[in-house]
């Protein structure tokens, strides 16, 4: 697959990133004729199922909602299973890139270190490092389409005494590739997100002893992994179709939507089947599929916690341990921090070789060489830490390349130090030929990854045509635009109860970071009918500027 990637100063487009995002707009600028070529840092596709091949990775969005929807893509292909693992993914983006005929325009193991626009030629120039050998490389290009993801950047906390820590050291996101074995061995980890969830699970099948670090419960839902055989895939062939209509009508591009009633009117014998019904269905359910009024009412919400918190209760033999993992108060409104799946992780506390840790007023106060230390005094030695603490999330993965736009003295870093400004999540102002796909502002966290990358990549494809058709070498949106959009999206993220949460949807992980709703929390459908009603009104709100 692609090793070189010889740069002819013609060409048109430079997409970073080789997950979803990056694959789809590939694909799309390749399939309008366009001289495009991709850059991924990792050694293969699949972006985050690249990164994150810890223990139990998997995705918690149900095939066939999570794959792309044009033929091509899915007729040869089956899966094994309701919620595939990393690796099955990253078979299923190999399966890809052979459809769409896409391996000589793309290089691994280069990481994109600078991207500077240059005003004379309309160019942007790029700066790269082969991650292997060192060797750095240039490149130029039009445009430039920033595809690294979400959760790209991770994140470890500054434990003092982390540096001294003698033992081995994991980040889920930054997971060795060649794996870890954990047998016989004390293992930490610290963190209990979605990641966690996943590790835990089976660290705990795995490790001598391990001990489990939570500063907040995970309201996780079972999962309910159905393998998939020759008929169940025949079946959900036939019926793609519904589960693509379905897909542009949802809220989050899943094919069942929010009920719109209330929970605060139906009766409670309608609302106990309700609730039984959407946690059995496994998934998300009981987070996307519950009453409208859920995420927005404290009441309808608290009952709701109630109903999850029974649901787990008989799962956790332990009483402290109960009160650690589903407390009796809810730590934070249901469902406003990422609800994660699970497959066994309340039982997995039930084991002797599992300890856990609440860090609630008991923060690590110290790493040794050999040890974690907590606020409370205690001591816990271990030879492994895992650290699934989380990522510079949404605009972690944009700002870490040092990207200068019109003004060369301002990184868009800097540009955003004090607060995100993009229009429609996909552009920035003083940073033209520039477009993010799942990036902030976008629907992003709040719509699966192919979805996003069929309603972005699509529209950023027109963008590129309608250019080339009129003859246009620059677009950059407008300082009004973009802070319309600022606030608009802001004002989306003040409703409903999600700000009562610290979560990383508001930037809250990251010490420093400014709070403020980094995704458009709108839905997938009126997000579309936003970019399109630009693009079909001659690209309002940018300014377009002919040939260099
Ligand atoms: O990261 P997170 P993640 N001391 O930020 C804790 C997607 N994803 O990698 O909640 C102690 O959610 C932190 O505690 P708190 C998915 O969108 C998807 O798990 O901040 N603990 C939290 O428990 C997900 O939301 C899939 O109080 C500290 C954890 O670390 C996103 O990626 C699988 C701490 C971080 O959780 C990120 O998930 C995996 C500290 N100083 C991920 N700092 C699937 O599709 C942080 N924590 C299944």
């Amino acid at each position: 697959m692609g090793s070189i990637a010889p740069d002819s100063g013609r060409r048109d487009a430079i997409v970073i990133g080789a997950g979803f995002s990056g694959i789809y707009e590939l694909h799309k600028l390749k399939e309008a004729g366009f001289d495009v070529h991709l850059y991924e840092a990792g050694s293969g596709t699949g972006g985050i199922w690249h990164w994150n091949c810890y223990p139990g990775a998997r995705v918690d969005t149900p095939v066939p909602t999570y794959q792309l929807t044009s033929a091509e893509s899915w007729t040869g292909w089956n899966w094994s299973q309701r919620f595939p693992d990393y690796s099955e993914l990253r078979t299923y983006f190999q399966h890809l890139v052979k459809v769409w005929d896409l391996g000589d325009l793309i290089t691994f193991n280069t990481r994109v270190q600078s991207m500077h626009w240059d005003d004379q030629s309309h160019k942007w120039r790029l700066s790269m490092r082969n991650t292997n050998t060192g060797q750095e490389s240039e490149a130029s290009a039009r445009s430039v389409v920033l595809c690294t993801g979400f959760g790209s950047k991770p994140y470890i906390p500054d434990f003092k005494g982390l540096d001294k820590f003698k033992g081995e050291l994991y980040h889920t996101g930054m997971w060795p590739q060649t794996g870890v074995n954990m047998e016989g061995k004390r293992v930490a980890v610290i963190g209990t997100g979605a990641s966690g969830v996943q590790l835990i699970q089976e660290a705990a099948k795995e490790a001598k002893h391990l001990t489990v670090y939570q500063r907040t419960p995970n309201t996780a839902l079972p999962m309910r992994n159905d393998l998939y055989d020759k008929t169940m895939n025949d079946t959900w062939k036939k019926t793609f179709q519904h589960t693509k209509d379905m897909i542009l009508k949802t809220f989050a591009g899943f094919d069942y939507e929010f009920s719109p009633e209330s929970a605060l009117k139906v009766s409670p014998e309608v609302k106990a089947e309700f609730y039984k019904n959407l946690l059995s269905s496994g998934g998300l359910h009981f987070w996307l599929g519950t009453y409208s009024d859920v995420l927005f009412n404290d009441d309808a919400n608290n009952e709701a916690y109630e109903v999850w918190r029974q649901s787990v209760l008989p799962r956790i033999k332990d009483p402290r341990n109960r009160e650690i993992l589903a407390p009796k108060v809810p730590p934070h409104p249901f469902g406003t921090k990422r609800i994660s799946l699970e497959k066994g992780y309340f039982e997995a506390f039930n084991q002797d070789n599992v300890d856990l840790v609440s860090l609630v007023n008991n923060p690590i106060t110290e790493v040794t060489d050999t040890s974690i230390k907590t606020a409370d005094g205690t001591v816990a030695e271990v030879d492994m830490i895992c650290a699934a603490t989380g990522f510079d999330s949404v605009t972690g993965g944009i700002t870490s390349i040092d990207i200068r736009g019109v003004d060369p003295k301002q990184t868009i870093k800097e540009r955003w130090d004090k607060g995100t400004y993009t229009l429609y999540g996909m552009t920035v102002s003083g940073f033209p030929n520039m477009y993010m796909m799942y990036g902030p502002q976008a629907p992003t966290a709040f719509a699966t990854g192919p979805s996003s990358a069929e309603c972005q990549g699509d529209w950023i494809t027109a963008c590129l045509i309608y250019q080339r058709d009129n003859n246009i070498t620059k677009i950059e949106a407008t300082k009004e635009a973009e802070q319309e959009w600022r606030d608009h999206t802001l004002e989306m993220g003040e409703k409903g109860l999600f700000t009562k949460a610290k979560s990383w949807y508001y930037g809250d992980n990251i010490p420093g970071k400014p709070r403020e709703a980094l995704n458009y929390m709108a839905g997938l459908p009126t997000y579309r009918n936003k970019i399109w009603e630009s693009a079909n009104n001659n690209y309002k709100g940018f300014e377009l500027s002919p040939c260099a």
